[in-house]
């Protein structure tokens, strides 16, 4: 406005600003709505991947490299609001990795955590600290930052699994670190089942010792035992009106989320259930497990069938409408938000 009553304002205003920039000065007031806005504001979009359609090039890859000269083949899920930038929400990278039998991929460490939800197959392996769990359909399984891990496929099928990874979040604090270990495979050092049976059975070893640090010392939480548990809820209580019944993968040394930057859950939808409307601060991707229904994320509405992945962003309304019975895997960056005192969630 004071540059119509006096129009030389504004030709002040950039001589001065030209000025400025020179000295890698700039002016705060044409900016700040950007920097500070009255509500979440984010390029990732809504999105949904089907699984029918994504497979064939999963399996494509499969014959154009293997996972020993790609260290990860894995086909990037890529947030349409983000091309490029290797990210499914801001904070987060979803990809989908293959291993075929007979395979190795090649062990190595970095400080970004990973997350695996296993969509297809079973017998592959992933090792963690020097011990193998083996994969199934559903299984939630852990690599804990800064923790050698390689994976390999003794069993006759491909096996297919969603990696969920902090790479954003590692990369906004320049905090990345990767080391590669001097063999394919590193050596097995534990049974199978050994930190499951010390951590996961509500039984802890008398010192205390957090193998993993902040992340949870299961690392593996197999399907069968989170259906169960999904199973006995619904006949113990009421679904929730906004996630049906819903729980989240625990540290069971702290009782708080199993990962300290990644928050994972699952939740059962009864056939027929329609969700209340919520959003919260924390974009979170989600895998069909089980079952078929519409995911409806801002002005946007997804017909899910099961190893489907889709995209909530941050702030925008999600509704789910459960055709069938489903189970729903999910993950964000909860925990780091509330960890920082920002997470929010509105219901309704
Ligand atoms: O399995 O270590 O999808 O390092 C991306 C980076 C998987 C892994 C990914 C990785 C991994």
């Amino acid at each position: 406005m004071a540059s119509v009553l006096q129009p030389d304002v504004g030709a002040a205003r950039q001589d001065f600003y030209r000025r400025m920039d020179k000295d890698n000065l700039a002016p705060l007031w044409e900016v700040l709505h950007n920097l500070v806005p009255p509500a979440p504001a984010t390029p990732c979009v809504p999105a949904h991947w089907k699984y029918r359609n994504v497979r064939p090039y999963v399996m494509e890859a499969g014959n154009i490299i293997s996972a020993k000269e790609a260290v990860r083949r894995v086909v990037v899920l890529e947030n349409p609001g983000m091309r490029g930038q290797s990210c499914i929400t801001r904070s987060l990278y979803a990809g989908l990795q293959l291993i075929l039998p007979g395979e190795v991929a090649p062990s190595h460490r970095h400080s970004q955590s990973a997350l695996r939800f296993i969509v297809e197959g079973s017998g592959a392996y992933t090792a963690v600290n020097g011990e193998r769990t083996t994969m199934h359909p559903g299984d939630f399984i852990i690599t804990p930052s800064w923790t050698w891990h390689d994976h390999g496929n003794p069993g006759g099928e491909p096996v297919v699994w969603l990696d969920g990874l902090d790479v954003s979040i590692v990369e906004l604090f320049s905090a990345q670190f990767m080391e590669t270990y001097p063999q394919d495979s590193q050596p097995v050092t534990r049974g199978e089942g050994a930190s499951y049976a010390m951590y996961g059975h509500n039984l802890a070893p008398l010192e205390p010792v957090a193998p993993f640090g902040k992340t949870s010392p299961v690392f593996s939480y197999p399907y069968a035992r989170s259906r169960e548990t999904l199973a006995r809820l619904a006949r113990e209580r009421d679904p929730d009106t906004c996630h049906g019944w819903k729980m989240q993968f625990i540290n069971p040394l702290t009782g708080g989320h199993a990962m300290p930057t990644i928050g994972a859950f699952i939740q059962l939808l009864p056939k027929g259930f329609r969700s209340a409307s919520y959003r919260s601060t924390d974009g979170t991707a989600f895998v069909a497990a089980e079952g078929e229904g519409r995911a409806t994320i801002g002005e946007q509405a997804f017909e899910f069938e099961p190893r489907d992945v889709f995209v909530a962003p941050s702030w925008q309304p999600v509704r789910v409408e459960a055709t069938s019975e489903c189970v729903l895997f999910s993950f964000s960056d909860r925990p780091a938000q509330q960890a920082l005192g920002l997470w929010r969630e509105q219901r309704g």
